[in-house]
């Protein structure tokens, strides 16, 4: 129970090698997930590489959660301002100090790392770093819950996410409690709960603080921007190696986010960013040979990373052994598979390169030229979504979030699931006579237009396999077992990158604002970094909807004050009209390498 500075005591298990006797450097993780009672054996995957090296383990209980005291406010908020305040940074910076001066045999040299809460905890020691923190691992840390990562993105409330964790997290301080459905196809729960507000009216009567808070903070007010910490972060405080995953269902913005602003002041250039084609946390996992059913060439992508990124990374700073990383940005490219590094990210020879969409629903790299007709069926593509009929974000039955399940790989499942509903629209390029590489960030932009005063955009990019992609597993004469039939990448709709903007919040993150009906107007569509290679013989895809559910809690599509006191009422029927015309081009800019 190791005490901090305003007395309250945090429950923390030190691991220390029997075999290894000199001074060792120590490596911490701080989380709100519980500490284990007992050594683990074996050691899991996750830190067999760095045990070679020798370091005391020490794994700390976030203050409020399990034995540790005090109260657990799910917060990122870190306010230096105040003297008496305590939060993440303050916790960490005395545990380290703490450490350094009682656990025997430490060579005085701190480590802290983790994937996700534990990775937030670790960010959180660069805006005041303890002078024995030699080297931060953040992996997979969201760092501004209302613009991205897990709660929201820009605004849109990532609903079944918000709502399953903080009852995980804050219904029992001294377990992870899993929200008990009566459905068993969680798809049709939430529909059946209705407006947002029936869940706390329903199920939790205000008794989980931070779910009351994301329905009280409907916009990017104070309470939003007091989270968003990585706004106090504008250098490189101390050796950081970020890590995301491009296919992370949960936090995969705010690693980049870091990696930028740390970026804003490094001069001895100790700030670097890897990136691999994982789900959230997949390179904590022994191999990580594919996620879902897409292989990665025959690599094992999570080991590789531990053994020749991660554990060198900590030796070189803590052990004062091997050398410093000459790169910037290390990714594992999905598509060719292979791993690469790069000098400067995004890299300098990439070329933004717009790919159209056509109103006879293809795609290409040439602009739609059609002069501005009168026919308008050469000018858009429209539709008509329907709060009451969700496009569901993965096949039903959905799976609650936690325990994992299916929730893991969502972010690679195969879209023909919905590529034929009537309120999806798809675009299809013709096969590539190339292989075409993205390396950066992308985005799309949408001249769209609503029926209504209020709505949802979803683009997903997505790669799509030829017919002919793999010979399948089972025998011709035998035909396939049940359900094999799917597992096959023939026809694959693989998304590269997904991403939802709420038109509310188009003009003013703070104040939203009504739209216009039926006027069409420009909607832009960040989809972060990648690096991807299409392979020739693949077609390009873009799929664009209005509904993810209950991912993304249903937009009523008629403007309200706040969505989340919208009734039953509230909710209508919308024509949504994508343009693509010349004057109006809807299109995805890709960071093209020549
Ligand atoms: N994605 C989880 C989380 C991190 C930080 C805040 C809230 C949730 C997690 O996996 O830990």
């Amino acid at each position: 129970m190791i005490p901090v500075r305003d007395g309250v005591h945090l429950q923390t298990a030190i691991i220390t090698p029997v075999d290894q006797h000199g001074p060792l450097p120590i490596l911490l993780r701080r989380t709100p997930y519980g500490v284990p009672d007992k050594v683990p054996d074996p050691l899991p995957a996750s830190i067999k590489e760095l045990a070679r090296d020798g370091y005391i383990f020490v794994i700390q209980n976030l203050r409020g959660r399990f034995k540790s005291e005090g109260v657990f406010k799910l917060s990122s908020a870190v306010d230096l301002s105040d003297p008496k305040a305590t939060n993440e940074t303050t916790d960490a910076y005395d545990t380290i100090d703490w450490l350094v001066k009682n656990v025997p045999h430490n060579n005085g040299e701190v480590g802290i790392f983790g994937v996700s809460y534990d990775g937030l905890t670790a960010a959180l020691t660069l805006l005041h770093p303890h002078p024995a923190l030699k080297a931060v691992s953040e992996q997979a840390s969201p760092v501004d819950q209302w613009m991205n990562d897990d709660d929201h993105r820009y605004g849109a409330l990532r609903e079944s996410y918000d709502f399953e964790y903080a009852v995980m997290e804050q219904s029992d301080k001294s377990k992870n409690t899993h929200f008990d459905f009566d459905i068993y196809d969680t798809y049709e729960w939430y529909l059946h709960v209705g407006p947002l507000a029936q869940l706390n009216a329903k199920y939790l009567h205000g008794s989980i603080p931070y779910w009351n808070s994301t329905v009280e903070h409907p916009d990017y007010d104070d309470f939003w921007k007091k989270e968003a910490w990585v706004n106090q972060l504008h250098s490189a405080t101390v050796p950081n190696l970020n890590v995301a995953g491009f296919w992370d269902q949960e936090d995969p913005w705010g690693p980049w986010q870091i990696f930028r602003h740390a970026q804003e002041n490094d001069p001895q250039h100790t700030n670097i960013m890897v990136a691999g084609p994982w789900y959230h946390g997949e390179w904590q996992t022994p191999k990580a040979d594919r996620i879902g059913i897409v292989p990665f060439g025959g690599h094992e992508t999570a080991r590789e990373f531990r053994e020749n990124i991660e554990a060198p990374f900590f030796r070189y700073y803590l052990h004062g052994q091997g050398a410093k990383p000459e790169w910037q940005a290390s990714t594992f490219q999905s598509g060719s598979n292979s791993w690469h590094t790069y000098a400067a990210w995004p890299p300098p020879e990439a070329k933004a390169t717009n790919l159209y969409l056509h109103a006879d629903g293809t795609l290409s790299f040439s602009a739609p030229s059609n002069p501005e007709s009168k026919d308008l069926s050469k000018l858009f593509r429209e539709y008509v979504s329907d709060p009451a009929d969700p496009v569901p974000y993965r096949q039903r039955p959905i799976s609650p979030t936690y325990p994992a399940g299916d929730w893991r790989t969502w972010e690679v499942a195969d879209q023909r699931f919905v590529d034929h509903r009537p309120d999806v629209l798809s675009f299809l390029s013709e096969p590539l006579d190339h292989d075409l590489t993205v390396t950066g960030p992308l985005s799309a932009v949408l001249f769209a237009s609503t029926s209504g005063t209020d709505s949802d955009f979803v683009v997903k990019f997505i790669d799509v396999f030829p017919q002919n992609a793999e010979a399948n597993a089972w025998k011709p004469e035998d035909g396939p077992k049940p359900g094999e039939y799917a597992q096959s990448l023939n026809g694959y709709e693989l998304p590269i990158a997904m991403e939802v903007r709420r038109g509310r919040y188009l003009t003013n993150y703070e104040k939203p604002h009504a739209l216009t009906p039926n006027q069409p107007r420009e909607w832009n569509v960040p989809l972060r970094d990648h690096d991807h290679v299409f392979l020739k013989g693949h077609r390009l895809m873009v799929q664009i909807q209005s509904t993810w559910f209950p991912l993304i809690d249903r937009n009523p599509q008629k403007f309200v004050p706040s969505i989340y006191q919208a009734e039953a009422a509230d909710f209508v029927v919308a024509t949504q009209r994508i343009y693509c015309s010349p004057k109006m081009p809807s299109h995805v800019v890709l960071p093209v390498i020549p």
